[in-house]
């Protein structure tokens, strides 16, 4: 590696991300590995495994070299954070996915990145730099294979030996090359078939190929509209924000990660994630729109969260879950 490379990846440390690599675009462009993500990717569109979700559609093209997104794009760094995991659940109330607690990660993660840009161009100063947090046309994981940050999971998540998979992934394109080299960590999820196991839906068809069309995370976060029946018989476990059973049947994710933000300072940051079921019941779409405010759950919009909310007391009524209280 380089001093450009070195730097960024010092500044990554002092910005205290959980884990952090750079390499250069071209080796893993050329990398086999690589266009065999490529190939995995059409298939996956061409057999409609993505919904409705229209835009990795139409990224397809743009996806396949981040040069589409910075031209003079030579290098690149993958960054991630571990998010908590210690969220209470008391096995009756409705539930939402772990990284939907807090503020909105796409917000303060671009921050903290656009910090570690300002930081290179006082030595570099003629570096150009894109940030890329999840809505930039990135196979992220893929990036985050090759830069060394974990590998691709059965459940399609990446995961990393030591912090597992609850992670939040980020991304800074460089115009300077970093002289970082693929940096493929093995697989470890050997024989382990359990997150399969887990997803009631049966949308992980196989090991490292999800459905869309059945994941409760898609159905509740991404799909517009009323379900059809099929879907409505799907049994969402309580989740009516996101899903993330195929995580916690992970054994990599059994061990509290470091770096983690402080459980009890995020609960008290995420009285959006309202689990009360009368004041859901109750609650209009003004006083939605201000609880979902500036966290990740404003993607839900206040008719999908209406659907996710009514789906959640109709399969309660069928079969009431077991009333229990334990920390997930
Ligand atoms: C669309 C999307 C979704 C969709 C589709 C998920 C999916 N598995 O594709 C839905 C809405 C279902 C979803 C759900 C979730 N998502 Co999401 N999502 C994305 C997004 C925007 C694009 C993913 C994508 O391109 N999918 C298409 C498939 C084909 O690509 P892929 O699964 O990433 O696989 C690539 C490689 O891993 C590899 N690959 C994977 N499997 C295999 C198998 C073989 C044999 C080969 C050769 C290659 C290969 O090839 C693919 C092409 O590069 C990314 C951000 C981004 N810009 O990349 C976040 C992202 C993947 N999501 C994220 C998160 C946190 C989630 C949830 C955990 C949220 C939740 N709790 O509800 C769930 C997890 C569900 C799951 N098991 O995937 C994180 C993942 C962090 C991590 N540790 O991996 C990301 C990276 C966002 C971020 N910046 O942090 N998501």
């Amino acid at each position: 590696m380089n001093l450009f490379g070195a730097r960024a990846v010092e500044r990554a440390n002092e910005l205290k991300f959980s884990a952090s690599g750079i390499v250069d675009i071209l080796p893993v462009l050329e990398h086999p590995l690589y266009q065999e993500h490529l190939s995995f990717y059409e298939d996956w569109i061409n057999t409609k495994k993505h919904g409705e979700m229209g835009y990795l559609e139409r990224g397809l093209e743009r996806r396949k070299d981040p040069r589409n997104l910075m031209k003079s794009a030579q290098s690149l760094l993958a960054v991630s954070i571990a998010y908590p995991r210690n969220i209470p659940d008391d096995g009756v109330s409705p539930r939402y996915a772990r990284y939907l607690y807090g503020p909105d990660y796409h917000d303060w993660m671009k921050e903290k990145l656009e910090a570690l840009v300002v930081s290179l161009k006082e030595i570099f100063p003629s570096l150009e730099a894109k940030v890329c947090v999840d809505t930039s046309a990135l196979l992220e994981r893929t990036w985050a294979q090759f830069s060394g940050l974990g590998w691709i999971g059965k459940n399609t998540l990446l995961i990393h030996p030591k912090l597992g998979s609850y992670l939040f992934l980020g991304f800074i394109l460089f115009s300077e090359k970093s002289e970082g080299a693929p940096n493929l960590l093995p697989n470890y999820c050997g024989n382990c078939t359990r997150c399969l196991e887990q997803c009631p839906t049966k949308a992980l068809e196989k090991p490292g190929v999800l459905n869309s069309n059945q994941c409760i995370a898609y159905l509740t976060l991404e799909k517009r509209g009323p379900h059809s029946e099929e879907v409505k018989n799907l049994p969402f476990k309580r989740f009516i924000a996101g899903c993330d059973l195929c995580q916690e049947a992970c054994p990599y994710n059994l061990k509290p990660a470091k770096n983690e933000v402080d459980d009890e300072a995020l609960l008290q940051e995420s009285q959006h994630c309202l689990t009360d079921t009368s004041s859901l019941i109750r609650e209009d779409e003004t006083a939605y729109k201000e609880r979902v405010k500036g966290t990740a759950l404003s993607r839900v919009k206040f008719p999908d969260a209406k659907r996710n909310l009514e789906l959640y007391l109709e399969q309660s009524t069928r079969s009431p879950p077991r009333t229990q209280t334990h920390k997930s």
